[in-house]
């Protein structure tokens, strides 16, 4: 059985400095760069948005950052711009071992939808393509790393706990953005899902 080792949204608009920067999420970035080595499969995802993504609250008149709005697909929190296609804060950590990776993988590129997880788009539906590419690749067992804890971390986890892989999320090596007790949610949602939370 093949392991890989998916590292979510290392960039730097989720690092202290950045547009939505998640306390110490630069500090993760060595042990990710060791953890690369030992995989025998790395993939890494990218947070990438259009310029007025409805996931911004400044696509929006009357919102505010941390604001949510109700979508078709659920209830969507607002977030500041961030992860801007091509620009510096979409770049991955320049200190991130990018090199090692087999496959990156881009979400939220559709302008109507937001995309947490690695595997599917809000909707819980339109999928990225992560999981065909895990299958014909043989991988079956998953370690996830990254940013942030309670969200992509978090929705990417429970969901390839719920296609059948074997995940766990090593949180030393994750940090949370814990808005209104998310991350205590997340860790708990993730473990309810059958992930191994270490
Ligand atoms: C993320 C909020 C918005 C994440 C991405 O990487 O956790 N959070 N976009
Ligand atoms: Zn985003």
């Amino acid at each position: 059985m093949t392991e890989a080792l998916i590292v979510i949204d290392m960039q730097y608009d989720f690092c202290p400095g950045g547009a939505l920067a998640v306390e110490e999420g630069d500090l993760i970035v060595p042990g990710i760069n060791a953890l690369i080595d030992e995989f025998p499969a790395v993939i890494l995802t990218q947070d990438w948005h259009p310029a007025g993504h409805s996931s911004f609250a400044s696509s929006y008149k009357d919102k505010a950052p941390f604001d949510t709005v109700e979508m078709s697909y659920g209830t969507q929190v607002l977030w500041p711009d961030h992860c801007i296609q091509g620009s510096e804060g979409a770049a991955f950590h320049a200190d991130l071992d990018t090199d090692s990776a087999d496959m990156i993988v881009r979400k939220g590129f559709n302008p109507s939808i937001d995309s947490y997880s690695a595997f599917f788009e809000n909707d819980h539906e339109t999928p990225t393509g992560l999981h065909g590419y895990l299958q014909t690749r043989g991988i079956e067992q998953l370690t996830m790393v990254g940013l942030a804890t309670d969200f992509c971390v978090n929705f990417s986890a429970v969901d390839a706990a719920k296609l059948g892989y074997d995940v766990t999320v090593l949180t030393e090596l994750c940090r949370g953005i814990d808005l209104d007790g998310s991350l205590a949610a997340a860790l708990e949602g993730m473990k309810g899902a059958g992930v191994k939370v270490l």
